[in-house]
């Protein structure tokens, strides 16, 4: 298939005024009959009009009460029309019960829902399916479920049927509808405007007392929104609906979110402290959308980071707000890193804003998401924090239901600042993660910093351009104190200098605090100067920055000399585990190790092929090397935070259990497992009964556990995902393959369902020793299940090719091995489009 390119972006023929739909759901077959008043686009070209329409038979057609005869194709059809407004009405059938793709009308444990973005409304009826036709909608549904449900506010209802109203212009890709043997959690909220809301999570029976969290967390994210952007609610009602069968976390649409059931269900002993958080912030994303994505929308889907960036940046500020703003910092950080960065490396490399694209799904990545809010992060560091609420009230009043583009949002910025926005916004153009190099020198009381970038190629962008760079920094003097206070530099040249007063001959730089940009950062420290900043560093992120470092140093040695683990760093980890000043949490990630895969990642920037194998055994050595080193410190820790009762998912009691849980699994590696035994056996939480499982599964020595979180937990299935999950993600290579080829075959491995195919083959993909083991068991069981899962569910298969994107870092038999499998994949007769698009650019 053609690309479809930015450059030939024109707007569509005609307006739509109102849009008006009545379902007759039925299973197999569901009639959706439309009624579209149109008139033509003064803006946009002429000739006939062209609707989007897939998988639809079509029944009747008419325009102003006059049959006609358009020309249907595979993907939509052609009408000719009058040359002022008209109604447009239509009847199609469609077949939920065949739709296992997830995209459009489907059905899900016998309830009616739908996903409509990007572009599955022309699945459910013939329409200009593209965000920039804007309508307000009026759905009628037939059906005697007892809960049926659409955007907007209700209407009229009656046993057999329920109408809904949505005065909100909206994109067809915000359309949804839900109908089934639903029960609901509800509430109430009065917003600062005094509209009084009606809140429901709607979920399968059963399941109604696992929605607190959830409404909780719905209801500090409306007050959040108001208090922190004046953005208030806008309609009566505010639906949530948890889907068992859902390709992603959750949709936004307007006045009813969709979500996976895993992001909105909990309870303390289902769900762990993890749980909740993911939870909290994808609900508030979803909720901040109704401004940032559904009053405002985006031009095309170039602009998909206009909603996504914005959106995640806000979630991400309201966590923070909410939690620390430290540890969400560094979470948010390593999550970039590995997901982001590891992108951004290889051949699915792509700019914050794509030019071209074959199928749209695939665009919904870690570039569009993450590094589209790292892109708000700088702009606001730039301009200050009151600029960026300035800009951002203009925003709103300027664009209010309007689809926009990046040009519209940097212009506002630059009309709310006076700041010339031009050279910033090759962040948006240019993919490909900078790197900036730091020569620091300390003289005459002055610290100098030489600062150089440089963009790396990637595909179809060979030469790059300076970008502006925010380059926070600070310094800590040799005895500890801070002699520099976090300052921005505004990096903008491809070579810079730039000199602070510092009154001291001997101190340390502090670069790139709070990773005030998204690059890698090589700066000219040795391992004494990053002891110091991880004793005194004042700034949180560059602490604990420095101790992966510290640790990212050792493991390397390791890996590619066989050195013993650094003594430096080992006894440089004590003070900082007992330091009771620090919390828990931050405490807890300082004891994280960088992943696998960033290790590989790490060798391969050094010019080496990573051997998985030897990587896993490093970590390994490291662990238990840490663990003896530490073993005093952490048995007093592991006893000092016992017995928190009652559990509360708060980011204080979170933090103890994390450090806890994270002080067991070093303290597994001396004792064979008893003390994470005695725990798992005594666990009345989630957390706890997870924290113990998983060094048990680490060393080899889980199976009677596994047994027993087997027995107890088989009908929940959130949790038996989690059973799936945990011995194949975290067991070491040979028995995680094991486990994986075993899992398979189980009579509770429901593949068609995204989340449990994720829970054994997404698994799999993340555990870097058993996915590259050199056996090739890996390659061949992963490729062998998306060639299975592509002709059922696309999205999702597609989704998980990119497990193989890195695949140019190894050997040459590792190599050969992954091309292998991707062309196998690429042989699957009729692969769909989503998975020949990502096949092919991972391959190229
Ligand atoms: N906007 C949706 C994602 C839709 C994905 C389509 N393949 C969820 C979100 O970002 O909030
Ligand atoms: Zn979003």
């Amino acid at each position: 298939p053609r690309p479809v390119r930015l450059a030939e972006y024109a707007p569509f023929s005609h307006v739509v005024e109102t849009v008006t739909l009545a379902f007759d759901l039925h299973p197999s077959a569901t009639r959706v009959r439309s009624r579209i008043a149109f008139r033509p686009n003064p803006d946009g070209p002429s000739g006939p009009l062209r609707l989007d329409g897939e998988k639809l038979t079509l029944i009747s057609a008419a325009i102003d009460g006059t049959p006609v005869a358009p020309r249907v194709d595979p993907t939509g059809l052609e009408v000719d029309t009058p040359d002022a407004p008209f109604v447009w009405e239509c009847e199609v059938e469609i077949d939920p019960s065949a739709n296992t793709e997830l995209d459009g009308l489907y059905i899900s444990n016998g309830m009616f829902c739908t996903q409509c973005e990007a572009e599955g409304f022309r699945k459910i009826t013939y329409y200009p399916d593209r965000p920039d036709v804007m309508a307000p909608f009026s759905v009628r549904v037939n059906s005697d479920l007892p809960v049926r449900l659409s955007n907007g506010n209700p209407g009229d209802s009656d046993a057999d049927w329920a109408e809904w109203h949505d005065p909100h212009p909206k994109p067809s890709y915000l359309f949804a509808l839900v109908a089934g043997d639903l029960v609901a959690h509800s509430d109430c909220f009065k917003t600062m405007e005094g509209r009084d809301v009606a809140l429901n999570i709607w979920v399968r029976p059963g399941d109604e007392d696992r929605c607190g969290y959830a409404m909780d967390a719905l209801k500090r994210s409306m007050r959040w929104d108001e208090e922190k952007y004046g953005r208030a609610y806008d309609l009566d009602v505010f639906n949530v609906v948890a889907v068992d069968d859902f390709n992603m976390g959750a949709m936004e649409n307007k006045g009813l979110n969709i979500f996976n059931a895993r992001y909105v269900l909990a309870s303390p002993e289902t769900a762990t402290d993890g749980d909740y958080a993911r939870i909290e912030a994808i609900i508030a994303h979803e909720y901040f959308h109704n401004w940032t994505g559904n009053r405002i929308t985006c031009r095309d889907w170039f602009q998909l980071c206009l909603k996504e960036g914005l959106t995640v940046f806000r979630d991400q500020q309201f966590s923070g707000d909410e939690r620390s703003h430290a540890v969400k910092r560094i979470e948010d950080v390593q999550m970039l890193r590995a997901r982001q960065f590891r992108e951004d490396a290889g051949p699915l490399a792509h700019p914050v804003r794509p030019e071209s694209y074959i199928e749209i799904n695939n665009f919904y990545t870690a570039t569009i998401y993450e590094k589209g809010a790292e892109v708000i992060g700088m702009l606001k560091r730039l301009v200050g924090d009151e600029s960026y609420d300035r800009a951002l009230a203009l925003y709103f009043d300027r664009h209010d239901g309007q689809a926009c583009t990046i040009e519209d949002w940097l212009t506002v910025f630059e009309d709310a600042t006076g700041r010339d926005l031009s050279q910033f916004k090759l962040w948006y153009s240019q993919a490909g993660t900078p790197r900036v190099t730091v020569d620091s020198r300390v003289a005459d009381g002055t610290l100098t910093l030489h600062l150089r970038q440089e963009v790396p190629a990637t595909p179809g962008q060979p030469d790059k351009a300076p970008q502006v760079i925010p380059v926070v920094v600070g310094a800590i003097a040799r005895d500890g104190r801070e002699v520099l206070p976090s300052t921005l530099v505004e990096l903008t040249e491809a070579h810079q200098t730039a000199s602070f007063d510092i009154g001291t001959d001997d101190a340390v730089a502090s670069v790139l605090r709070g990773f005030s940009a998204p690059v890698i950062l090589r700066h000219d420290l040795d391992n004494a100067d990053r002891a110091l900043l991880l004793a005194h560093d004042t700034d949180p992120f560059n602490k604990w920055e420095a101790g992966r470092a510290l640790a990212k140093d050792a493991l390397m040695r390791m890996i590619t000399d066989g050195a013993a683990p650094d003594p430096a760093y080992l006894s440089g980890l004590a003070p900082v585990l007992t330091d009771d000043t620090l919390d828990h949490s931050f405490r807890a990630m300082v004891l994280g190790l960088p992943s696998d895969d960033d290790m590989a990642q790490g060798l391969a920037d050094a010019g080496q092929v990573p051997d998985p194998a030897a990587i896993a055994a490093a970590r390994d050595r490291m662990q238990k090397a840490r663990a003896a080193e530490l073993k005093d410190p952490l048995s007093d820790l592991y006893g000092g935070l016992a017995n928190l009762s009652p559990y509360a998912p708060d980011a204080a009691q979170a933090g103890r259990r994390a450090l806890r849980n994270t002080a067991l699994g070093l303290l597994s590696r001396l004792d064979g497992g008893t003390l994470a035994r005695a725990q798992f056996d005594a666990a009345d939480n989630m957390t706890d009964s997870l924290g113990a499982l998983l060094p048990l599964v680490q060393i080899g020595a889980a199976d009677d556990a596994l047994a027993a979180f087997h027995d107890r937990w088989q009908d929940d299935r959130l949790v038996l995902d989690k059973w799936f999950s945990v011995q194949v993600s975290a067991a070491p290579a040979d028995l995680a393959l094991d486990a994986a080829e075993a899992l398979v075959d189980h009579p509770a491995f429901d593949w068609k369902n995204p989340n449990r195919f994720r829970a054994v083959i997404g698994a799999l993909g993340m555990n870097h020793a058993a996915f590259h083991d050199a056996s090739g068991r890996g390659y061949a069981l992963v490729s062998q299940w998306l060639c299975k899962l592509d002709p059922v569910n696309p999205q999702t298969t597609a989704r998980m090719t990119t497990l193989f994107e890195t695949w140019r870092r190894y050997d040459a038999d590792r190599q050969d091995m992954i091309r292998e499998a991707l062309e196998r994949i690429r042989a699957v007769p009729n692969l769909s489009r989503d998975s020949t698009e990502m096949v092919e650019r991972i391959l190229c």
